[in-house]
């Protein structure tokens, strides 16, 4: 059994961002209009009218004040309301595909390493752009990786569970090193003119290189265990999948987009991930209070700072816990690893730090890591 360590992460941003101003103002058009077109039905009382959106209750519900997206003059619409994408011809390169690249080379870079150092790539993500052929295996062959691509998607741990599929791989000698890539395309899934979400989430993508620690490079981080839960829960779905047209579903049917009962979710998965993170730790002969950084998932602020005050026993400082949710929205898996990417490069030799996401499933993966 091989020693195994993240060696670098990588990160692609997107090329447009939207202010919660921007957005409110959009929502707030589109109600309006909308309610004009409705006028009669909601004086009869037979519909309701939507209420407007508001920058203040965006900031104190979420903590969320931008976020990215690879398009955001179909999202800013009123008419539309979700991104406009051309349609790439099967000869050019898919946009997940292309910005899953972008971030591999940023962590292949990052480690001074050549796609002929890594053995497979699995591409990790809370939504694939199609069925098949897999994402992971054009992107593996766009960076010229031999080997093997697979992708898997356990909504916003994908990313962590990636990481523990590629540590063991690692780990038994089946691959020296494998890319985990973690296209997060979220804005084509969200539900835009539904005030309750309609500001959650942003696109991005992150990439990280999971390889032996004795090939990795200084700085390195080595995985002390990895951890993984899912528990089934209504709380977050999408119900858009294959079997949609045979179902005669309109793709903007509701169900067809993300919807959660976000006060459950809260509610619910914060004692989860705390219990999940301490007794993880304790496995490991951790302290909570012994670690030197938690790379939460960017889902809520609330949410880690209540997780962080469970673990650490007082409230948390962005020492603590790093807030990237403020600048990117909740990416689904992607967000612990920026927080990692953005904010690990203080950590001294020695130090112990825990990536870990939670979300739709339920589920949670953590990873223990130390610093080399
Ligand atoms: N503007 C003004 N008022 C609003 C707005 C708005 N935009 N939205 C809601 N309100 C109102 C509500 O109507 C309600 O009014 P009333 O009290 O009169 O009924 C009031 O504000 C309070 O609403 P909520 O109870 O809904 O507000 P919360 O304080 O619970 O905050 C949050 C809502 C921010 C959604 C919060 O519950 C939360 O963040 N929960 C956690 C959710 C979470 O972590 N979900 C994980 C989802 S991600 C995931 O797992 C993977 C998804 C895969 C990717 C999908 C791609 C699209």
């Amino acid at each position: 059994m091989h020693r195994v360590a993240i060696s670098r992460t990588g990160l692609y941003t997107p090329p447009e961002s939207i202010s919660n101003q921007e957005l409110v103002t959009a929502f707030n058009q589109f109600a309006e209009w909308d309610n004009h077109q409705h006028a009669a039905a909601i004086a009869a009382g037979t519909r309701q009218p939507i209420p407007p959106s508001s920058v203040e209750f965006i900031e104190k519900a979420s903590g969320i004040k931008r976020r990215y997206v690879m398009e955001k003059s179909g999202v800013l619409d009123p008419q539309r309301m979700y991104p406009r994408f051309r349609a790439r011809p099967d000869h050019e390169i898919s946009m997940m595909a292309e910005i899953g690249v972008a971030a591999a080379k940023d962590a292949l870079l990052r480690a001074g390493k050549q796609a002929s150092d890594v053995d497979g790539l699995i591409c990790a993500a809370a939504n694939m752009q199609r069925a098949y052929p897999a994402m992971a295996v054009e992107i593996q062959t766009a960076l010229g990786i031999k080997g093997f691509g697979f992708d898997m998607n356990v909504a916003c741990s994908s990313a962590t569970f990636g990481i523990d599929m590629a540590v063991n791989a690692v780990r038994t000698g089946a691959a020296r090193a494998i890319l985990v890539v973690n296209p997060e395309i979220t804005s084509p899934h969200l539900a835009w003119k539904d005030r309750d979400c309609h500001f959650i989430f942003g696109d991005v993508c992150t990439a990280i290189l999971v390889e032996r620690l004795d090939n990795a490079p200084a700085g390195a981080f080595e995985v002390l265990g990895t951890r993984l839960l899912t528990t089934f829960s209504n709380n977050i779905r999408n119900n858009a999948g294959f079997m949609s047209r045979s179902e005669d579903r309109n793709p903007d049917d509701r169900d067809q987009l993300f919807y959660q009962e976000g006060r459950k979710v809260f509610k619910e998965v914060c004692p989860m991930a705390a219990e999940h993170i301490a007794s993880h730790l304790a496995e490991h002969a951790l302290s909570p209070t012994g670690v030197r950084r938690y790379w939460l998932h960017q889902a809520n602020l609330g949410m880690n700072q209540l997780i962080a005050r469970k673990l650490l026993g007082r409230d948390a400082t962005a020492d603590d816990a790093p807030v990237i949710l403020d600048e990117f929205g909740n990416t689904a898996s992607a967000g612990s690893v920026i927080a990692f990417h953005r904010h690990h490069e203080d950590i001294a030799p020695g130090e112990v730090g825990v990536i870990c996401s939670f979300g739709a499933g339920y589920s949670i993966g953590s990873v223990v890591v130390r610093r080399t």
